[in-house]
């Protein structure tokens, strides 16, 4: 493989975020020719490879320019750059895209019955986490002191361990916080995946792949809520109609053959298009109506 015109990607290998990143490379045309277990898959019909690490090692592969790219959550990534902050080295990784998949939180959650008075209840307490540097962060800029417990994982059972008073971990449906009878008091990160390449220039042919590639992660992103709608209706209900349609610019209209009142109109939409909207539709005139997924998009 050369370095020189075969871009790199680092993917995790196997966890939450490998099935979505393989997906949305799938969805931008990407073919790999990948056997099981293999840490890197050859791109068939693209000058580029992916590698498969822990989201972990993702933001160090791509500073340090082993990589070019790297889809990795936001929460490992700003958890990399404050570790690296704080020690006083630079951060140099840049966020090209943030995408869709992997959302999350990592949030503050205290044994439920406590009280929470925001954050000046943390002062003097014990805090389980395995994201120190961004906790740590948080801390500073609410302008209290607490000791931070940093722990490898299951993290939510440390204050019933007797190791923390309460927690910072990543939530999503907040079904783990229940279970352990926590209750999530305080955000201090969002989070979803993001796209990060390396700081260094790269040579033409790598840079035109990246601005191809994130056309296609764009044009992706756009077809995921997007429907094409089809219709006929008496053009005197035309304003009305284009006030119903979700998200859509310029529709087309196009004459019907043999009427003089009635046109189709067809129209890109790039919000979800509900029943309702499709009743509204019909009842300010519509028939015919047509709802069909769209596949790929190039604005
Ligand atoms: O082996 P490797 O280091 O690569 O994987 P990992 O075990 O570190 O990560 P993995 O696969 O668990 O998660 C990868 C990424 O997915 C995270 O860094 C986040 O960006 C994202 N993500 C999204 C999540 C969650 N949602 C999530 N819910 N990561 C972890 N969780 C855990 C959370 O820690 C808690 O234990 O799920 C539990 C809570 O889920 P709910 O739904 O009960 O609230
Ligand atoms: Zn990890």
């Amino acid at each position: 493989m050369d370095k020189a015109t075969r871009l790199k990607l680092a993917v995790q290998k196997s966890g939450r975020l490998t099935d979505h990143s393989l997906d949305i490379l799938g969805r931008c045309g990407l073919k790999l020719a990948r056997g099981k277990d293999q840490l890197i898959a050859s791109g068939l019909n693209m000058p580029l490879d992916v590698l498969f690490v822990r989201d972990d090692d993702i933001p160090d592969l791509v500073q340090e320019d082993v990589c070019d790219l790297g889809l990795v959550g936001l929460n490992v990534l700003e958890e990399r750059r404050l570790d690296l902050e704080s020690r006083g080295k630079k951060a140099d990784f840049q966020v090209l895209r943030a995408l869709d998949f992997g959302r999350c939180r990592l949030s503050l959650a205290i044994p439920q019955g406590e009280s929470w008075e925001g954050p000046k209840s943390l002062q003097g307490r014990r805090i389980a986490t395995t994201y120190p540097a961004t906790l740590a962060h948080y801390l500073a800029k609410h302008g209290v002191e607490a000791h931070i417990v940093t722990l490898s994982g299951a993290v939510e059972i440390a204050p019933r361990l007797g190791r923390a008073d309460l927690i910072c971990d990543l939530v999503s449906s907040g079904s783990t916080l229940q279970a352990n009878h926590l209750r999530e008091v305080e955000v201090v990160l969002e989070s979803q995946v993001v796209m990060i390449r390396t700081p260094v220039p790269l040579p033409a042919v790598k840079e035109e792949w990246i601005e191809r590639l994130l056309l296609r992660i764009d044009g992706v992103e756009q077809v995921r809520e997007s429907k094409y709608i089809m219709l006929h209706a008496p053009r005197s209900a035309l304003p009305r109609i284009r006030e119903l349609l979700p998200g859509s610019e310029f529709p087309t209209i196009i004459p019907l053959e043999g009427s003089a009142d009635r046109v189709a109109v067809h129209a890109v939409c790039r919000e979800t298009v509900f029943w309702e909207t499709l009743e509204s539709l019909k009842a300010a005139g519509a028939s015919a109506i047509l709802v069909l997924p769209v596949e790929k998009m190039l604005n």
